[in-house]
């Protein structure tokens, strides 16, 4: 496969409070629904994730998130074989999840929420991805800085990986993730962006997730609804298939298979 067909991650947000679907998919079955659907449009994995961490979220405990999230990877795995991934950052959640059939643990907190946590993805064999966030999703938003924003993420997510690895997470299980939009600027999230080839130079396959976050709004300030931002969820999309990401992280899957296909034929016809 070359560097410009990057899998698909489709979103299923089971949260009453997620951002972006205003709890419209908040029942179980409406959830596994558009799980289906996505898969329909071309979704390779799904993500299905209980707890909101857009800035402010209030945290959720895991009791609430296991009840929220594995009924709907039960009913996902019962009707569909693909990969499944569990946006969590709690062990206890992962390891129901993994229980329930996820086979991918989506970790924003990049395994150190908990002390276990690398201990348990090691054990749980899936696939694991690292995502960097700078301070936790109450108030990552409040002013964050770096010196060299690109050197540091890429370093930090290098040494985050290295303590899977040493915990006994096997290497080929890990993704890395710049984390746009958490503990960064519109600058921040531009220049990783940018320099995608640079994170995938640390040895990892990268997973990038930039659909409908705020960033597209502050370049764009009619597209106060994240429901108008699907063009610069493309564009952002584009330009890290470009730069070889392996996964995007998207809400709208029709639209970014078709935007990635055409841009594949393009790229072939320019051979
Ligand atoms: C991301 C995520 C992301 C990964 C969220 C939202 C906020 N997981 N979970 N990467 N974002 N790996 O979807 O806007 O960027 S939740």
């Amino acid at each position: 496969m070359s560097a410009f067909a990057p899998r698909v991650m489709g979103i299923v947000n089971v949260t009453p409070d997620s951002f972006s679907d205003g709890g419209r998919h908040a029942g179980v079955e409406a959830a596994v629904a558009h799980g289906l659907a996505l898969v329909e449009q071309g979704a390779d994995i799904l993500d299905v994730g209980g707890e909101s961490t857009r800035p402010g979220a209030e945290p959720v405990d895991a009791a609430a998130e296991i009840a929220r999230v594995v009924p709907v990877i039960e009913g996902l795995r019962g009707r569909w074989s693909g990969s499944i991934s569990v946006d969590t950052m709690k062990p206890e959640v992962a390891r129901a999840a993994v229980a329930a059939g996820a086979t991918m643990w989506n970790d924003v907190a990049a395994l150190r929420f908990s002390s276990e946590a690398p201990a348990v993805a090691a054990e749980l064999g899936c696939d694991v991805v690292l995502m960097h966030m700078k301070g936790e999703p109450r108030t990552m938003q409040d002013d964050p800085r770096y010196d060299d924003v690109v050197a540091e993420v890429s370093g930090w997510l290098a040494a985050r990986a290295q303590a899977a690895v040493a915990a006994g997470v096997a290497p080929e299980r890990i993704w890395l993730d710049p984390g746009i939009g958490f503990g960064k600027t519109v600058a921040h999230n531009l220049a990783l962006t940018a320099a995608l080839g640079r994170l995938a130079a640390v040895g990892f396959p990268v997973l990038y997730g930039a659909s409908r976050k705020r960033t597209i709004q502050s370049l764009d300030p009619t597209a106060a609804d994240p429901l108008d931002r699907l063009g610069g969820s493309l564009a952002l999309a584009l330009e890290a298939a470009r730069r070889g990401a392996g996964i995007i992280r998207v809400h709208d899957v029709r639209e970014t298979v078709q935007a990635l296909k055409v841009q594949a034929a393009v790229t072939e016809a320019g051979r």
